[in-house]
């Protein structure tokens, strides 16, 4: 927030990386050694990988970077660099022992908190406003919620336990709205802690178009399924309908049919599949058929981020649907503060001033649009979080964006401009959507 003193600022930095290692913790120290070194998925790494790398990148990017001082164990640094060691060998490596790791953890973070102290937090890059601290904060929850992913693919006894989201309110909501042709700012320059890929701040001016108030829930997905949704070429893309062939996709992932009842598993517990939650674990190309199957499309990422940040009143892009204030748990439901998405129609308080709901926090939603750099677009602070990931020249993009983040977001590393990405394949991850259509001049 850039408003806040200087003594503010290092509270808040503080209180980030403390609820990032209690989140870090509550998903690490429910499993024993033996959960933790195992490979669940050849998707994920060991938990034991993420916990080491989590503390890794804090000492480089803090004590290292910021803080000059020598790595403290060199001969594991490569072990923890993502580039260097894809998932599927990450097991076979020489980790640390969990206690190990924890260890680690414990002696980057006391330094990291002595840094904070003295550190200056202005005067270059790295350190304004606090930079490198949300960089930091921001990674480790982004590790968070890969390992809560880690946790949904496990087999075995659940784990892990949180209150449900509240119901919906139930008021009855217009199934879409309308977004008027105009331009509005996308991206960012003065989001403080916002990442190289939600910069430079620049116009786009858009065509009306209608963009789904709620989620697609499961209730709505099933009506697709039932309808004979995967078993219709026509309703895919060509790619779309070849991944569904090769990895034989009938329903979303975790989703089973036993004698006539749709069940779901979630975090070792398998129950009736919720009607009203908004649907998850569908890749790029399900939920672009169902899109096509419902007469709509899904929604580019710059209609997206117009949904949610702009305001007609002002002409200014904000920083959430519901403003510039920080979430809280009326605004939206973030954080693993509950293991599911909260039911369609929830968090009236969090809705844009369209009258979109959900837009942040319980489900990432998929876009019609390939993860490529904003025009101005400049790698900072290294190569490797965003650049790499764009298509290279002369080639097709390999990613596609997903916005708005899950229940398993941790607020700090979400906002109205953060941008995810994944292959179209992918479905492991808190993926679900919502529909577009163009609504044409008049609109
Ligand atoms: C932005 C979620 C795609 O998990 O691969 C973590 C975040 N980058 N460590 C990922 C990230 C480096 C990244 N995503
Ligand atoms: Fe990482």
């Amino acid at each position: 927030n850039p408003d806040l003193t200087d003594e503010q600022l290092r509270a808040s930095i503080a209180h980030e990386l403390l609820t990032a290692r209690d989140r870090t913790g509550g998903l690490t120290d429910c499993l024993d050694d033996n959960e933790l070194t195992t490979q669940h998925s050849t998707l994920m790494s060991p938990l034991v990988w993420d916990l080491a790398h989590i503390v890794n990148q804090e000492e480089l990017w803090l004590l290292r970077n910021v803080g000059g001082r020598e790595s403290m164990y060199p001969q594991i640094d490569p072990l923890y660099d993502a580039f260097e060691h894809p998932r599927s060998e990450r097991p076979s490596l020489p980790l640390l022992a969990p206690a190990e790791a924890r260890a680690y953890g414990h002696e980057v973070r006391g330094r990291v908190l002595d840094l904070l102290d003295g550190v200056r937090l202005t005067g270059a890059p790295l350190l304004e406003a606090g930079f490198a601290f949300g960089l930091i904060a921001q990674h480790e929850q982004q590790h968070d919620e890969t390992m809560l992913i880690t946790h949904q693919l496990r087999a075995g006894a659940a784990v892990l336990t949180a209150p449900a989201p509240p119901p919906a309110p139930g008021d009855v909501l217009p199934a879409e709205v309308v977004i008027a042709a105009g331009p509005f700012t996308m991206g960012t320059d003065t989001e403080p802690w916002a990442l190289d890929n939600e910069r430079p701040a620049h116009q786009v001016d858009l065509p009306a178009f209608a963009i789904d108030t709620v989620p697609v829930s499961n209730a709505d997905y099933l009506r697709f399924v039932e309808d004979g949704g995967y078993e219709q070429p026509s309703w895919w893309s060509p790619q779309g309908w070849e991944h569904r062939m090769a990895a034989q996709l009938s329903a979303p992932l975790f989703w089973t049919h036993e004698d006539g009842q749709w069940l779901r598993r979630r975090f070792g517990r398998t129950e009736d599949l919720p009607p009203q939650e908004p649907v998850l674990h569908v890749t790029w190309y399900e939920a672009d058929a169902y899109a096509r199957w419902a007469g709509r499309r899904l929604p580019t990422e710059a209609e997206w981020e117009k949904a949610a940040r702009y305001d007609p009143a002002t002409g200014r892009s904000r920083r959430f649907p519901w403003g510039d204030a920080a979430p809280t748990e009326q605004h939206a439901n973030l954080g693993q503060r509950h293991l599911q998405p909260a039911p369609v129609g929830s968090y009236p308080e969090g809705a844009s001033p369209h009258g979109v709901r959900q837009l942040i926090g319980d489900v990432w939603e998929w876009t019609a649009s390939d993860f490529t750099p904003y025009p101005g677009f400049r790698a900072w602070p290294y190569r490797e979080y965003s650049e790499v990931f764009f298509p290279a020249p002369g080639e097709a993009a390999p990613y596609k964006v997903l916005r708005g983040g899950s229940f398993a977001v941790a607020p700090v590393a979400c906002r109205g401009t953060f941008r995810n990405w994944d292959y179209p394949i992918r479905r492991q991850i808190f993926a679900g959507f919502r529909t577009a259509r163009d609504a044409g001049s008049g609109a």
